[in-house]
């Protein structure tokens, strides 16, 4: 009997080892592979990204949203979700009520929206992997959109009827004319006829003081 180890032991053991080494291939590989792993979850656990909306971004729209809807890729968390719609022209916000989380999805409702132009939809969202997602995106109202304007802001009717007293009255004619044109001349008649009259008379006395003139100067 030899004292000799097992001959079967070595081999036996040999494939253990070569096991350990095989895990230990296995293993890094596996280590690289969850290296690549982890350096993939990053991206699929990155801030949401906006798949869809209603608008959908930069539309033109003939007819008013009565809400706004956004889709992402991931569920919304809860928590501080806003979502502001400004106008055109500034000034109060359009929504009109909390913001909705179901899922993936992030609404609320407008009210009417009154005025033509573009519209801008700021969001801000919990992203799935805890980090707040701020954007916005834009959309355009044509006048088609939006209300008739009230009656007050027409263009004023025609001119009230209130300007008969200056239409043009009937003009007082000017006062007629003389109608006998001699009586434009009575005067000047009056001056003539009367001139004529004392000539007549001085030259009838220069006559009658150069007749008897003789006898008065019988003197020479
Ligand atoms: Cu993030």
């Amino acid at each position: 009997m030899t004292p000799a180890a097992p001959p079967a032991s070595a081999p036996a053991a040999a494939p253990p080892r070569r096991a350990a080494r095989r895990l230990a291939v296995l293993a890094s590989a596996l280590g690289a592979a969850l290296a690549l792993g982890v350096g993939a979850a990053p991206a699929a656990l990155a801030h949401n990204t906006l798949i869809d909306s209603s608008p959908k971004n930069e539309a033109e729209l003939d007819t008013a949203p009565e809400e706004v809807v956004l889709t992402f890729n991931a569920d919304v968390g809860e928590g501080a979700n806003a979502i502001v719609v400004t106008g055109p022209e500034g000034g109060d916000t359009y929504e009109d009520g909390e913001v909705a989380i179901e899922g993936a999805e992030a609404s609320v409702p407008l009210r009417e929206l009154d005025a033509a132009g573009e519209y801008t939809v700021a969001y801000r969202i919990v992203s799935a992997d805890g980090h707040i997602l701020e954007d916005d995106l834009t959309f355009t109202l044509t006048e088609e959109a939006v209300p008739e304007p009230s009656p007050s802001e027409e263009d004023p009717a025609a001119a009230p009827d209130g300007e008969s007293a200056d239409s043009p009255a009937e003009e007082p004619s000017a006062s007629p004319e003389p109608a006998d044109p001699l009586a434009a001349y009575g005067p000047v008649g009056a001056v003539v006829g009367g001139i004529a009259i004392v000539a007549l008379i001085v030259i009838l006395l220069v006559r009658l003081r150069r007749r008897p003139g003789p006898p008065d100067q019988g003197g020479r």
